[in-house]
């Protein structure tokens, strides 16, 4: 403690020099008369005041700062925990970058896969200065990890009005059973010619499953849209000539197993005609991720302009996205969130993509 002692002639020109000396809120700690020498009793009667400095008491967070801490604190160990689970490399990695904890779990938490995720933090450590302090580390890293995310992933507003050139756009879309093919071009359909003013035509080649054609049908008929089937190469050509003043055509095809190759071919045969024809892989985020992958591989013999990614109200782990596209290196040209036609179509941009796969909710998708 900063202690001093005063002499005055009195107690009050003591106190006086202590402010003036140590401040107002100078503590005083004792006072005393100083005795008089028995060699000098005349002389003057003296005062002697010690004083400190103010002693503030340390100053107790509050309590919503306390609140925040311990709430950050458990938040570090419920990420560490789910790390916990991963293999040794994951463990290496946060050890020797710990402020990559937090991030690192989110991008899991979302989906994304364990070596994935691993290569995103270890590139962006790599771009991280060492020697910032905790706080500025954890804010670059996050940068870093975002700029890599989006430079992983590729959107294309395929349905843009900015795409026709006199002939109908054709585009078909393939993929495993019950993913969504039919009810998303009934979605696309619906917001080419009510907002894009887009003239739309539908062709359905599904001869498969019983009620197929009837079930585009019937949304063709709601949005008075011209829909046929087509159930040969030649019946496809024909339908398509029939079509010639659209701008757009949209081809359902029937869903088949991934291990079904030949039913696949048989698709891809009967769209072998003189127009030429995109094709669109439509995936549910629902699906495994390797499922995913022996989908987009078995389907890859249609060399798919763009993918599409539906279901995504039906997960929180859309992470898994980014495992694709890295993979597929196609862009995305649609998401569906939802069964409702045809409210539920996203047609995203990169940002837009970033934010479904980094796990924003399924409601604030809309
Ligand atoms: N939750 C949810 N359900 C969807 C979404 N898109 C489609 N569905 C539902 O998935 C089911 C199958 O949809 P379809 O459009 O018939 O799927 P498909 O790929 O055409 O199926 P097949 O022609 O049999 O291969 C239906 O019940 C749809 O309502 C979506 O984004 N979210
Ligand atoms: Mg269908």
């Amino acid at each position: 403690m900063n202690r001093k002692v005063f002499k005055a002639e009195n107690i009050q020109q003591a106190i006086q020099n202590i402010k003036e000396e140590l401040g107002s809120d100078a503590m005083i700690l004792s006072t005393r008369k100083i005795p008089k020498k028995p060699l000098d009793p005349y002389a003057k009667t003296m005062f002697e005041v010690e004083a400190s400095l103010p002693q503030y008491p340390e100053k107790k967070p509050e309590k919503n700062l306390l609140i925040e801490t311990i709430r950050e604190e458990i938040a570090d160990i419920k990420d560490m925990i789910s790390i916990a689970g991963f293999g040794n490399g994951m463990h290496n990695m946060v050890c020797n970058h710990f402020e990559s904890v937090g991030i690192l779990a989110s991008l899991l938490r979302a989906g994304v896969s364990e070596s994935l995720a691993s290569e995103i933090i270890q590139k962006a450590c790599g771009l991280m200065d060492e020697t910032a302090d905790q706080g500025s580390k954890i804010k670059s890293l996050k940068k870093h990890v975002m700029h890599h995310c989006l430079s992983q992933i590729a959107t294309k507003d395929y349905f843009n009005r900015d795409n026709y050139s006199g002939v109908p756009h054709v585009a078909a879309f393939v993929g495993p059973t019950g993913v969504g093919k039919t009810t998303t071009i009934a979605k696309l359909a619906a917001s080419l010619s009510f907002q894009r003013k887009i003239r739309v035509g539908l062709i359905s080649i599904d001869n498969y499953r019983v009620g197929a054609f009837e079930q585009l049908k019937a949304y063709a008929s709601i949005m008075g849209l011209l829909c046929v089937p087509a159930f040969s190469s030649q019946d496809l050509s024909c339908a398509l000539d029939r079509m010639k003043s659209m701008d757009m055509v949209l081809i359902d095809t029937a869903g088949h197993s991934h291990f079904d190759k030949a039913k696949i071919d048989e698709i891809l045969q009967l769209i072998k005609t003189d127009f030429r024809i995109s094709t669109h892989l439509v995936l549910s985020v629902t699906s495994e991720s390797i499922i995913m992958k022996d989908a987009a591989s078995a389907f890859s013999v249609f060399n798919p302009d763009t993918v599409v990614f539906t279901k995504i109200d039906e997960t929180k782990r859309c992470g898994k996205i980014l495992d694709q596209v890295k993979d597929l290196k196609l862009p995305v040209s649609l998401i569906t969130n939802g069964q409702r036609v045809p409210e539920d179509l996203i047609i995203p941009d990169k940002r837009r993509l970033l934010e479904i796969i980094l796990g924003k909710g399924p409601k604030e998708q809309n």
